[in-house]
């Protein structure tokens, strides 16, 4: 059957996305992992918010060994997470309350317990050979080339049976698919239209931009940081053209909506995959604002946040997607970053300021705004001294890489705390009854004992609340053309402790203004600015964070971590 598919053109530019760990977000069996039907039974929390769209990640056959991210069988539910029927009977859930279902497509790699590379790896003249990316060893026996996995350590494992190296630039387990094969591009195409014929409205490509690599597999010569061979398969010679083939054959005929998830990529790339006159994406993710904190881009050591960056890097991007017709997946938070509550501003005395003040800011800008589980009640980092608390095999691998390089055991897990995948993969915090209402069982990971006053129970009771906040936030998108079309102009000039930015079209402009400080901060707004100010019909709040409802004029005094949105009525 052939849903009704929302045909209205663009209908998710005014959207907004809920993004699901379901190993973290409710369990109904007592496993201690979260499930499908435990999804279904929160749709109406999710609804309360005002969502349109809620993403899936992974629950497909699995070894589990990156959560899900290393797919063994495409067309089958892991029973983990429950059967075919639970995820038939989520679609149903959702379209009865006119919502719609994106899945998490990983396609870059799969897992070595596919049985497409069980077959490859049988024989070197299996018909599944390659589906994979083989190469002999180097003269020195070694791996074929110098590139690193981003998981730490070379990026080849060996295989004794056939003698090769085959390409893993995640984990060991995940294999590198040969997207130069036409046969694993029609295994792709299948796969999608089978997914889009069961009702799914759309697909998140996992590190889509990695697909094409330079065939020569040459070395990297370091002379580019991180010199981890990225520079030879990241935005690669073919990526467009097997992007846009998917377009054609899928999400075009099926009027699927599409993020691709885009690693270490460019301005310029992220307009050609999401301009709509290229027939690529919906949209993308890109992550340079989430580096603003990595010395010399180096994930793996500290420093703190650069506030300028940040701002700069927001506003570039902003600008240049706006100039280039290409469209933003906006986000703070998902499961591979720390919650930008701690990493941003005041996870404890101003943690619901802050909260709210991340999300008004976000939510203000040009793009598709993504929330992620935790976010919209102020989950925090949980801070964890003790390694052994640790469950992701990135943090694990860089944990010991961190000892190799000289670390003492308290540094290197004091850097795996800040910057683990973990941090944002606690369970959800659902009330204050036993272990936050997310398991009856023994939860796969520590829950945050915060959760007698971080819950999400207690939040939708206090309008007051974050979660509130947000579903505000995500009304105004709805209501409000200027933050669908609005051009985007920085007001803030370098200011150590605001940003300021508006959106601004004909009729009407909106004004964010933000200060990321936990002193009060002193800001004006520029001249020209402050001129069309005077001549405004109407100056309205839309949304704030603190008591007071300051005025928007040309010289103010904004509070810590206070952050507020106001509407101009152009005159
Ligand atoms: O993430 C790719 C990605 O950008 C991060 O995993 C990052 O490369 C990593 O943390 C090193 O800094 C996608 C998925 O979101 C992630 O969960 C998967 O582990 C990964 O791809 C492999 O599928």
């Amino acid at each position: 059957m052939q849903m009704q598919r929302n045909q209205s053109q663009d209908w998710w530019r005014t959207s907004t996305v809920y993004q699901v760990y379901p190993k973290s977000f409710n369990d109904t069996t007592g496993s201690g992992t979260g499930d499908i039907r435990g999804l279904t039974e929160k749709l109406d929390y999710i609804k309360g918010l005002g969502i349109d769209i809620v993403w899936l990640q992974p629950v497909y056959v699995s070894p589990q060994n990156d959560n899900g991210y290393d797919v063994a069988d495409y067309y089958n539910i892991d029973p983990a997470y429950g059967t075919m029927e639970d995820f038939d009977e989520l679609v149903h859930e959702l379209k009865k309350r006119n919502m719609h279902l994106m899945i998490d497509i990983v396609v870059n790699h799969s897992s070595t317990e596919h049985h497409w590379f069980k077959e490859a790896r049988s024989s070197r003249d299996n018909p599944y050979r390659d589906y994979y990316i083989w190469k002999d060893p180097a003269e020195d026996g070694g791996p074929p080339n110098n590139w690193q996995s981003k998981f730490g350590g070379p990026a080849w494992q060996f295989d004794e049976g056939t003698g090769q190296y085959f390409l893993t630039l995640f984990d060991k387990t995940q294999a590198d698919l040969n997207w130069e094969n036409e046969k694993v591009r029609q295994e792709v195409v299948d796969l999608l239209t089978f997914w889009a014929k069961k009702g799914v409205d759309g697909f998140r490509m996992d590190v889509i931009n990695l697909i094409s690599k330079d065939q020569c597999f040459p070395n990297d010569d370091g002379s580019i940081p991180p010199g981890d061979g990225r520079k030879f398969y990241t935005d690669g010679p073919r990526v467009h053209e097997y992007v846009k083939e998917l377009n054609e054959k899928v999400f075009r005929p099926y009027n699927i909506i599409t993020v691709g998830e885009m690693s270490s990529t460019t301005l310029a790339h992220c307009i050609r995959y999401s301009n709509p006159e290229e027939h690529e994406f919906s949209m993308t993710f890109n992550f340079h604002h989430l580096k603003v904190d990595y010395p010399n881009g180096q994930k793996w050591e500290l420093k703190p946040y650069d506030f300028e960056e940040l701002k700069t890097v927001l506003s570039d991007w902003q600008i240049g997607m706006q100039e280039g017709g290409g469209w933003n997946a906006l986000f703070w938070n998902n499961h591979d970053q720390p919650r930008a509550l701690t990493r941003f501003t005041d996870d404890d005395e101003y943690r619901i300021e802050s909260a709210k003040l991340l999300a008004t800011t976000l939510h203000g800008l040009q793009g598709t705004p993504y929330v992620y589980q935790g976010e919209e009640i102020g989950m925090p980092d949980p801070k964890w001294k003790d390694i052994s608390e640790f469950r992701d095999i990135e943090s694990r691998n860089m944990y010991d890489i961190l000892l190799k390089r000289g670390k003492t055991p308290e540094e290197a897990a004091h850097i795996v705390s800040v910057r683990s995948r973990d941090n944002s993969r606690l369970p959800m915090l659902w009330d204050d009854s036993d272990q936050a209402g997310f398991t009856s069982g023994t939860p796969w990971i520590k829950i945050d004992e915060r959760y007698p006053h971080i819950n999400a129970k207690a939040q939708v009771e206090d309008d007051d609340s974050i979660y509130h906040h947000y579903r505000k936030l995500i009304e105004l998108r709805k209501e409000l053309p200027v933050l669908i079309d609005g051009k985007y102009i920085r007001l803030d000039e370098s200011h150590p402790q605001i940003y300021a930015y508006a959106r601004i079209n004909e009729e009407e402009s909106i004004v964010v203004i933000s200060n990321f400080s936990k002193e009060e901060a002193t800001f004006e707004l520029p001249e020209w600015f402050s001129v069309g100010l005077s001549r405004a019909s109407r100056v309205k709040l839309l949304i704030g964070n603190t008591d007071e409802e300051p005025v928007l004029s040309k010289r103010m005094n904004i509070q810590p971590y206070g952050s507020y949105m106001w509407l101009i009525k152009n005159s």
